[in-house]
């Protein structure tokens, strides 16, 4: 057990009570976020080379550089706490009850994938652990997670801590006209609802210098008279902390809260952006050397005598090897049935797995289109 020093990794904005200025982790803790963040890290680079060699096709939107984000909300929350995320979601179900081969799989648009082969990169959905996804329009998640913090709400009874829902989205959708209107619907019924900005300083191509008319961005502040925290998304410690707090303050009947996660993505926005023509490249290498969140937890580890570089090197090698293996599994899955296409359509009464047949499903060319009288 170490104690971890946490004096400025973060900002309120209209609260009393903030997170703490410090925190203790112990090396099982530090281990788990190295082995979990490590091993986001190496799936997103082999998506990266699998979609270079045509193996994943259509939009692929990577997070790294972003995993302690992830990594630390999942240790505030419990499985009953929900989360909604945009299409740059495959660590979140990767975290939320996935494996590297059923996130690659998907990926790949096979059998075994998350959501069978049919959701691909931007929709994973995973009910058992309250992940909702993956949503391919910009902001449009947030009003569904509102939703979700109305039903997490209504479902417990009056006076008992509610399980907390959670909408991330980018600095991009900030200033969106739904987020807004949520935000206020959230207040006035003081949803246990969490607004998490992940600034990652880039909408698709546009720097947030660029993109808002506030130059500090300052997203924890944009719920105006909602509460607000800034939190420091390159160290898991304070993600958890910052989570841990924010969490509570939702649970416990407060109303709804602004987060602002301060991160950096390592890639481009998709695949198709080589990331580079609108930062430099001294800048992203000036992000990976001084502010990697996975450089982060090996400097605790190796700072409080618990690992050494060469143990950590060990493990590092031995991630690899098992997500090259988790990567091989996932192409050995079969492809999707027909009778796929019809399943998950519509739900019958909402209880059964398998979704009533769709009368007719339009495929692109018309004569191949598929009729089920
Ligand atoms: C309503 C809508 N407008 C535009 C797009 C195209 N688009 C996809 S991502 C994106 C930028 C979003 O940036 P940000 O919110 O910062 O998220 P990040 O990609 O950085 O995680 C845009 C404009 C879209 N998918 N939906
Ligand atoms: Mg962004």
């Amino acid at each position: 057990m170490a104690t971890f020093d946490l004096e400025g990794t973060f900002k309120t904005h209209n609260l009393d009570t903030a997170p703490p200025t410090s925190t203790e982790a112990t090396e099982e803790e530090l281990l788990d976020y190295f082995k979990t963040m490590y091993t986001m890290r190496r799936m997103e680079i082999t998506c990266d080379n699998e979609y270079k060699s045509r193996a994943i096709r259509g939009f692929c939107h990577l997070y790294d550089g972003q995993e302690a984000i992830a990594t630390g909300i999942n240790d505030a929350f419990t499985q009953e706490d929900s989360w909604i995320t945009s299409y740059r979601c495959h660590c979140v179900a990767l975290i939320r009850g996935g494996s590297v081969e059923k996130v690659l799989a998907e990926l790949f648009g096979l059998q075994n994938g998350y959501t069978k082969g049919k959701g691909g990169s931007m929709h994973f959905y995973n009910k058992e652990h309250n992940f909702y996804g993956g949503q391919g329009i910009v902001g449009a998640q947030v009003p569904v997670g509102v939703g979700l913090a109305f039903a997490n709400k209504y479902k417990t009874p009056e006076g008992e801590h509610m399980p907390v829902a959670l909408s991330a989205y980018g600095d991009g959708a900030a200033n969106q006209g739904q987020i807004w209107e949520a935000a206020n619907m959230a207040a006035l019924w003081k949803l246990p609802a969490i607004f998490c900005c992940e600034n990652n300083s880039y909408g698709m191509g546009t720097s947030v210098e660029r993109h808002t008319s506030n130059p500090d961005g300052d997203y924890y502040k944009m719920g105006n008279a909602i509460p607000g925290v800034k939190i420091d998304g390159m160290n898991v410690l304070s993600v958890r902390e910052g989570m841990k707090f924010v969490k509570e303050y939702c649970a416990s009947g407060n109303g709804p809260i602004y987060v602002e996660m301060n991160t950096y993505r390592y890639h481009g926005h998709s695949m198709s952006d080589p990331g580079t023509t609108y930062r430099s490249r001294d800048e992203i290498a000036a992000t990976r050397s001084a502010r990697d969140p996975i450089e982060f937890v090996k400097k605790c580890l190796i700072e409080n005598n618990m690992k050494d570089e060469a143990e950590l090197k060990e493990i590092e090698k031995s991630i690899r090897k098992e997500v090259q293996a988790a990567a091989k599994k996932a192409k050995s899955s079969p492809i999707p049935p027909m009778e796929e296409l019809y399943n998950y359509v519509y739900a019958e009464d909402g209880t059964k797995e398998k979704a009533e047949k769709q009368k007719f499903i339009r495929m692109p060319q018309y004569k191949n289109s598929v009729q089920n009288a």
